[in-house]
């Protein structure tokens, strides 16, 4: 699966790792490589380009964390842009319908009737009872073959053999299902080309009549750029849900895999991964873009890193809210590492807050960017000393502060004030919490006290 992709990417990468700094130049060597083994594969030009160009993007903007090398996040970015590529995250397969009803379709033997079984068997697991529909009246031994596929995973096939109708054999199917209790059918199409329109009309005809919570287009793995023209009519013709790509398990070069959810915006929904009933994986991009890139320990160590790295920068933040000389520009730093951290949420979550509700969080989490940008221009105004000790500010320096930065003289006044409460307010605050609970009178006095939005976000640091 992907193997020349993978053995590609996996030595590009490999390199890469080790150097202690990326130029632009070696940057540069590595995404060339990057590109030609995608493009190799099969990956489609235009979504090769956007891959390269994203992850130039991210990796000039991002700065090096400190115990990894410049070249290990680099391999972290181009994971995360294959993860993005890939899709993202899984998408489960809908259960919605009385009975849930799944149509498959695609080009003839690109797997559909073994999907049909294979999820057939996974459905039940799930703890669901599915029926199998033989919906393949062209092909003489199609109904034959599902049949025995059934009988593999024990699982019911509804077919008429002497019917050609197919919208009547899935109608009689439906209500077979619903009178005996299933609550799933898959129903198996025959194979078609996705230019021929009387074999498409007759899936619109059943997506009209039945509405399916799944449209699932089957696409074999080992087919090349074709597949994204495949995908693309199909997908305009009748609104795709999903895809199932097969034969992941065979030597197939796979970029069309990687093509084909950029250019429908679908996600794979799973992989055969073999012709044994058991062969079919739900499809997680990061599982699936670690199998690609390998190199799964770098990832992690890169994961790692980065969330040390705001632990120690949220102890950072915590240490000057609970410090007697908290500044201005303390403040206007603390700013800045806060947007870089994400968000107050995720925070808050490394160090939790004792005394603190959910409630009380939301209300901190609040940082309007309008305010915020007002309050950099108060404090860039300033000069570094009045930013250290803002108690100095006299009546003609809120004046100078006021009219270096368009604003009046009010704003100064309200700013200075309700930073000097806040600074106040938060070192009893983070003494009790320190201690454990937050006394009732603290809780309603901080509801009450109206801190500029930008400053409610120091909170984060507790
Ligand atoms: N290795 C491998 N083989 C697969 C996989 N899925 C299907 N096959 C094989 O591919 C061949 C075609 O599969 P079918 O399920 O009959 O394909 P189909 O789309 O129903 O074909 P038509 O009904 O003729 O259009 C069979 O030999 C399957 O065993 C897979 O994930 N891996
Ligand atoms: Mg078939």
């Amino acid at each position: 699966m992907f193997e020349t992709l993978s053995e590609r990417l996996q030595n590009t990468i490999k390199d890469i790792s080790g150097k202690g700094k990326i130029t632009e130049e070696n940057m540069n060597d590595a995404l060339r490589e990057v590109r030609r083994a995608l493009l190799e594969a099969d990956v489609s030009l235009k979504v090769v380009k956007a891959f390269i160009s994203n992850i130039k993007d991210k990796a000039i903007g991002e700065e090096v964390l400190k115990s990894i090398t410049p070249g290990q996040q680099l391999v972290k970015i181009v994971y995360d842009e294959l993860v993005q590529l890939l899709g993202g995250q899984n998408v489960p397969i809908s259960t919605e319908g009385k009975p849930n009803i799944i149509m498959l379709f695609g080009l003839q033997g690109s797997g559909k009737t073994t999907t049909a079984a294979k999820l057939a068997l996974k459905i039940r697991k799930g703890g669901r009872n599915p029926l199998i529909v033989a919906a393949d009246v062209y092909r003489p031994a199609a109904i034959k073959q599902l049949q025995s596929l059934g009988k593999q995973v024990n699982i019911p096939v509804y077919a008429e053999e002497d019917s050609k109708d197919v919208r009547q054999i899935v109608t009689s199917a439906i209500k077979f299902a619903k009178d005996e209790g299933y609550n799933s059918v898959i129903v198996d199409t025959a194979g078609r080309l996705q230019i021929d329109t009387e074999l498409m009309a007759e899936l619109l005809i059943l997506d009209r009549l039945f509405e399916p919570a799944e449209k699932l287009l089957v696409i074999d793995s080992m087919m090349g750029q074709e597949a994204v023209n495949v995908a693309q009519t199909f997908d305009e013709q009748l609104g795709i849900t999903g895809i199932v790509m097969t034969k992941l398990d065979g030597d197939s070069r796979g970029g069309a895999a990687l093509s084909v959810v950029q250019s429908t915006g679908k996600p794979v929904k799973f992989a055969g991964m073999g012709e044994k009933m058991d062969a079919l994986e739900p499809f997680y991009p990061e599982r699936m873009a670690q199998r690609i890139l390998g190199m799964g320990d770098v990832i992690t160590l890169v994961e790692k890193a980065q969330q040390s790295i705001n632990i120690e920068e949220a102890k950072e933040i915590e240490k000057k809210i609970r410090g007697k000389d908290f500044s201005l520009e303390d403040f206007m730093k603390m700013q800045k590492q806060m947007k870089s951290l994400g968000s107050l949420d995720q925070i808050l979550g490394m160090l939790p807050i004792p005394g603190i509700n959910k409630a009380d969080k939301e209300k901190l989490a609040y940082v309007g960017e309008g305010q915020l940008k007002k309050i950099e221009a108060y404090v860039n105004s300033m000069t570094p000393e009045e930013r250290q000790h803002p108690d100095m500010i006299s009546p003609s320096r809120k004046r100078r502060i006021a009219a270096g930065c368009g604003a009046e003289i009010p704003e100064i006044n309200r700013f200075l004030k309700e930073f000097d409460n806040m600074k106040k307010m938060m070192r009893k605050v983070t003494g009790m919490a320190k201690g454990g609970k937050i006394p009732p009178a603290m809780k309603g006095m901080m509801k009450g006290m109206k801190m500029p939005p930008g400053m409610a976000g120091k909170f984060k640091g507790f």
